[in-house]
């Protein structure tokens, strides 16, 4: 188990200072550094390293890069080797490539995504520090998110041609990045197709996802929370701030998550997330969810699902 969790995500942003507003008010980020392009680092309270979002102004939403934290600097060479032998290219970008991290492995995922992983980034502590530390802090801001939980990317699939990246991503995750398979969405005749997919590399149900799309893409990125009562708060934040919301707080049956989907400025769909699920171990049987429950699957207490769901990502 060599890869920990999601580190950062790199985020493309039409308007800085909206979403900084957004950021910070909304989700309770703190800025911790800019640099001199202009990108903003952002941290949440809970987090003890420097940074889990980089913002980039640019002309269109989107990511740039997601970024993984692994264990050592020695995994880092050992995963290289791996990557290489499965036939992907990778590049080791120097240390201080991105401030405040160390050497950092370059490669495009089955997907097309570009993905980094980094063993080292600077150790800021959390708001409340680790010395006979408070529950949280007294400056707690917006919807308060502890961290930044996972991503959910979008893979090109198309079953006539033969291509399905969900399926292709998910192989990779698991024989060379060595995350397990918690749970996926089948669909077609016999379930053959893998429409989506949950992985995780630690004990949650999920610390990244993938779901079959048109293009690749960012569907969201996700934070977390405590409990059903800080979801429906951070409702009460996004009502105040006017965000645009896309899903009200309800339930996914998948991770048994509790849920609110809203859109930052720029269209960029983040979620708050709360609830562990469920205890995610390595010898747990895989949870299949098959396509008459696909809706249900994410929206357990409707089992309606809007098109635009799935169609509109950046
Ligand atoms: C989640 C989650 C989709 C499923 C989404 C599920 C888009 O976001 O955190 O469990 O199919
Ligand atoms: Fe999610």
């Amino acid at each position: 188990m060599t890869v920990m969790r999601i580190g950062h995500v790199n985020i493309r942003v039409m308007d800085m200072e909206a979403a900084l507003k957004h950021y910070q008010n909304v989700v309770g980020m703190k800025i911790t550094h800019r640099d001199e392009q202009g990108n903003v680092y952002l941290k949440c309270w809970d987090e003890w390293n420097k940074y889990s979002v980089i913002l980039t102004l640019s002309d269109q939403a989107g990511m740039n890069h997601i970024a993984y934290k692994v264990n050592n600097e020695q995994d880092l060479d050992a995963l290289q080797k791996k990557i290489e032998a499965h036939g992907i290219q990778t590049e080791m970008l120097p240390e201080d490539t991105l401030p405040f991290v160390g050497r950092m492995l370059r490669f495009n995922l089955p997907s097309g995504h570009d993905m980094r992983l980094y063993a080292s980034k600077e150790c800021v502590g959390t708001d409340v520090g680790s010395t006979n530390p408070d529950p949280w802090p007294d400056d707690l801001r917006g919807a308060g998110a502890h961290w930044l939980d996972h991503a959910l990317l979008m893979c090109e699939m198309n079953p006539e041609k033969g291509i399905n990246k969900v399926a292709d991503n998910t192989r990779f995750f698991i024989e060379v990045l060595g995350f397990f398979q918690t749970e996926q969405i089948v669909v077609g005749p016999g379930g053959a197709i893998q429409l989506a997919s949950f992985l995780s590399c630690s004990s949650k149900p999920h610390d990244i996802a993938f779901v079959g799309g048109d293009r690749p893409g960012m569907h969201h990125l996700s934070f977390f929370l405590d409990s059903w009562h800080d979801i429906l708060k951070a409702g009460d934040v996004m009502a105040k701030n006017r965000t645009r919301i896309d899903v009200p707080p309800t339930r996914h049956g998948v991770t048994r998550g509790e849920t609110i989907y809203f859109f930052d400025p720029s269209g960029n769909r983040n979620e708050t997330f709360a609830g562990l699920g469920y205890q995610a171990q390595r010898d747990k049987p895989i949870i299949t969810w098959t396509e008459d429950q696909a809706a249900r699957s994410i929206f357990y207490h409707t089992g309606v699902l809007d098109e635009s769901f799935t169609t509109v990502y950046t």
